[in-house]
């Protein structure tokens, strides 16, 4: 039997501390993914379950991004995918009931793992104005509810239509077309505050916003940089990439302030050798401070620059542009002041000097630790210089290799969820449906607040996610939300975002990505890509959480109908009836899509087209590849602070929590914790185990407080600390966000700590 979700709340914040681990999977994961699902689903569910993870006839992991490789193992999933599976295919229920039993005010006093660990909504659900509680709703009710408040707006631009990253091609091409139909291109979406910043450094040097790299590249290259990234958490099937590669005699560096237990050792559960001694997988630790790589990566670019015969010459001089701007600007790097920007020693910048120039096919691959800073645009070229300088680009084995969250992120921007979609994009829509889409840009995730605060957008509907805890600057983010007329959340959980709402809420219950999915008599498949452009077939095998569910294309097809009218001729009953149709569509405005449902009946699916991997063609204006030349920066800290990083424990997923441990940095029951470099917090007079509030430092003089958080001495690189996102998120000012991308910088918030009582 499954077990009852926890009883009481606020959830018991008593963390205990032991000393990290160096190693990462292997027998303890197997027995903690076999727990916690048998936990949320029972036996008989969990093997039912967890045999069609990332199989050729079954759904796609609702976790990372990360790609399947051709052959597939029977058990091709992680610790962390099963988490995510059993989140979703548990078998707690949120009924109408529940509401009855919970005021709106419970629920906003709950954390979000209380709220999370109730279990799957079974029923649309609607707030009155005014109402203590939400109550049971028709979904006719619920789309003539959005239609009013539609309606009503004095602009269509008053309308924001925000995306998780795990909704389908299908359901997120529905949105985007409806959203532009109905008159914006106010389309936020989680990539706003992820990989953002990825997606336009790439797009200006190489012309697309996507990683260049497949898997077999992984497993050709001789040398892997893994930067800002923390895979045996995250991604942890990329584990099994990196350890094939070293088996084929790849060098890896990672670069990090933290010495993540996922890049030291890695024991693969798959492999006898790996359960027992495992593979080392770094040859060499670059423990950055944070915010130091754009200062690292333009002094080795210096260094490589200055040996003779390292510049792949012929690749420079035939496909890229922009070199002598960029050459200046490289050799005027200094010795010291990197040191200084990065924290690390001179000998350890000669080594990895020495093997990059010992490797002939170089991949870097990254995250959140290189896109969430004031100058993330900057330093992502800087790795794309790094890359172009050796011709390695567009060649197997070598790449850039931005690894994406959410399992279709990328999908759904090839999808057109964006809020500054190309003219191209919005000229084939115009032609395959007969409408004019607005031209002007909507408005990104951190602009969507602004305008919600300064009573600018008054409709908020989600497509998935958890926008108000995800979101930075939580105090303005919650007092903006509720300045809404109609706030409205496609949810399969509960989560803070139903309790933070506008003056009427409604909540929306469907489908994931483990569920069957049946429309008119027939069963349906949806489709994702993944990190390396990868299209695929996911198939759900559940049966729905209640009957009362509806998929998230239908739920798109009938709100359409319901605020468009007879005035639309888009066929939105069959886009309902058979997601098919969807995809002939879908077929016609994105390239690469030519014959899509013949492409995904082939078991595996299909890779999309990416010119400068497949053909060394740049699709800039140029046609060439840019080497940029932006100033060095790195964050300054004052006296007597520390630059804090918001990251992930191993037991979440973003906003949703699956337990108060994070194994492999030690921490155990609880998630208010600091990590600080002991020599800092003994200059700072903190104690292992004392108690800090930490306070937030921004030009703006506004206090922002986290209080109570358990000081953990911990071996982060000086000047740094860490600490979960998203009780954090109330740290990160709305307008602290990286130049071009606007992303918000949450990996750099300069904090001061102040001693708390013990709590
Ligand atoms: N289980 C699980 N899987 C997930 C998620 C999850 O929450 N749980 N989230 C998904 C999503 S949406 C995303 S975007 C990805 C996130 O995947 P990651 O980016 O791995 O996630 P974070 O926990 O934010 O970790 C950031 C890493 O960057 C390092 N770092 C921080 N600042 C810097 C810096 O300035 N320089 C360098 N070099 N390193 C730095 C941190 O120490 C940490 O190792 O994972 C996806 N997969
Ligand atoms: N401080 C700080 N803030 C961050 C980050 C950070 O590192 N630090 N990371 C940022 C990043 S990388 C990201 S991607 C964002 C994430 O932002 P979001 O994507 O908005 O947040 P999630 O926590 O992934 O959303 C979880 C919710 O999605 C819903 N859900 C789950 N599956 C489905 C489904 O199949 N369909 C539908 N309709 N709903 C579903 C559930 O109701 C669940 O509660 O957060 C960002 N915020
Ligand atoms: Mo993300």
């Amino acid at each position: 039997m499954a077990s009852k979700p926890p009883a009481g709340d606020p959830v018991q914040d008593a963390p205990q501390v032991a000393a990290p681990q160096h190693a990462a999977a292997g027998l303890p994961a197997i027995g903690h993914t076999l727990r916690v699902a048998q936990q949320q689903m029972g036996v008989g569910r969990t093997a039912r379950t967890l045999m069609k993870v990332n199989q050729k006839d079954g759904f796609d992991c609702p976790g990372c991004a990360w790609p399947e490789g051709d052959k597939r193992h029977v058990a091709e999933f992680c610790e962390n995918g099963a988490k995510a599976v059993a989140e979703e295919a548990t078998l707690r229920r949120v009924t109408p009931d529940f509401f009855a039993a919970h005021p709106l005010s419970d629920l906003a006093n709950r954390s979000g793992y209380w709220l999370g660990q109730q279990g799957r909504i079974t029923q649309p659900m609607y707030l009155p104005e005014g109402a203590e509680r939400y109550e049971a709703v028709t979904w006719e009710r619920a789309f003539a509810i959005i239609a009013e408040e539609l309606r009503a707006l004095g602009s269509p631009d008053e309308a924001l239509f925000y995306t998780s990253g795990r909704t389908s091609n299908e359901a997120a091409f529905l949105l985007q077309l409806f959203a532009r139909e109905f008159g914006t291109n106010n389309l936020p979406d989680c990539s706003n505050m992820c990989h953002e910043s990825s997606g336009s450094a790439l797009t200006e040097t190489i012309g697309v916003g996507k990683g260049s790299v497949s898997l077999e590249d992984l497993h050709q290259a001789d040398l892997i940089i893994v930067a800002g990234q923390n895979p045996g958490t995250n991604h942890p099937r990329m584990l099994s990439a990196l350890e094939q590669a070293k088996a084929s005699g790849a060098k890896i560096i990672s670069v990090n302030p933290l010495p993540e237990a996922g890049l030291e050792r890695f024991k693969n559960p798959q492999t006898p050798r790996g359960m027992l001694k495992g593979t080392a997988l770094n040859d060499l630790f670059l423990q950055i401070r944070i915010g130091g790589d754009q200062a690292l990566f333009r002094l080795l670019n210096k260094l490589i620059l200055q040996t003779a015969g390292a510049v792949d010459e012929t690749f420079v001089r035939e496909h890229t542009e922009g070199f002598e701007d960029f050459a200046a600007a490289a050799r005027a790097a200094d010795w010291d002041a990197t040191l200084a920007a990065t924290g690390l020693g001179r000998e350890e910048i000669e080594q990895a000097l020495r093997m990059v120039l010992d490797s002939r096919r170089t991949i870097v691959c990254w995250a959140m630790g290189l896109t969430q800073h004031k100058h993330s645009v900057a330093t992502i070229r800087e790795v794309v210089n790094f890359l172009l300088l050796r011709g390695n680009i567009g060649r197997p084995g070598a790449g850039v290799c931005p690894v994406r969250g959410h399992s279709n992120v990328q999908g759904d921007r090839t999808m057109g969820i964006f809020e500054r979609p190309a003219p191209a994009f919005l000229d084939a829509l115009e032609k395959e449906f007969g409408f004019a889409p607005p031209r002007h840009h909507g408005l990104d995730v951190v602009r969507s607040i602004a305008a919600l605060r300064d009573g600018k957008a008054k409709v908020f509907f989600a497509m998935g996610g958890n926008f108000v805890a995800a979101s930075p600057d939580t105090e303005v983010t919650e007092a903006a939300m509720r300045r809404a007329r109609l706030t409205v959340h496609v949810s399969t959980k509960l989560n803070r975002s139903h309790a933070v709402t506008g003056r009427r809420a409604l909540i929306l219950p469907t489908l994931g990505r483990t569920d069957k999915d049946i429309q008119a008599g027939r069963r349906q498949v949806v489709t994702v890509e993944d990190s390396m452009g990868m299209v695929h077939a996911s198939r759900g095998n559940l049966t729905p959480a209640s009957p009362h569910l509806l998929s998230e294309p239908a739920i798109v097809a009938r709100l359409a109908r319901a605020v468009l009218g007879p005035s639309s001729t888009t066929p939105w009953e069959d886009f309902e009836k058979d997601y098919s149709t969807i995809r002939d569509r879908i077929a016609r405005v994105v390239p690469g899509f030519e014959d899509f449902n013949a492409k995904i009946a082939r078991p595996g699916g299909f890779t999309l087209p990416h010119g400068p991997r497949d053909e060394r063609r740049f699709p800039t204006a140029t046609g060439k590849a840019h080497f940029t030349a932006a100033p060095v920066e790195y964050p300054e800290v004052p006296e007597g602070r520390l630059l804090l990083q918001t990251l992930r424990s191993h037991d979440q997923y973003n906003t949703t929590v699956y337990g108060l441990d994070d194994r492999y940095r030690g921490i155990k029951g609880g998630r208010r914790v600091v990590l600080v470099n002991p020599d800092d917090a003994r200059e700072l007079g903190l104690a292992d185990g004392s108690y800090a509030d930490l306070v937030g430092e921004w030009k703006d003089g506004v206090e922002r407080r986290a209080p109570g958080f358990r000081v953990v001495h911990y071996p982060t690189a000086r000047g740094c600390a860490a600490a979960y996102y998203p009780e954090t998120n109330v740290l990160v000012p709305l307008d602290s966000t990286a130049d071009t991308s606007n992303t918000p910088a949450s990996k750099s918030v300069i904090v001061r700590l102040e001693q708390s009582p013990t709590v």
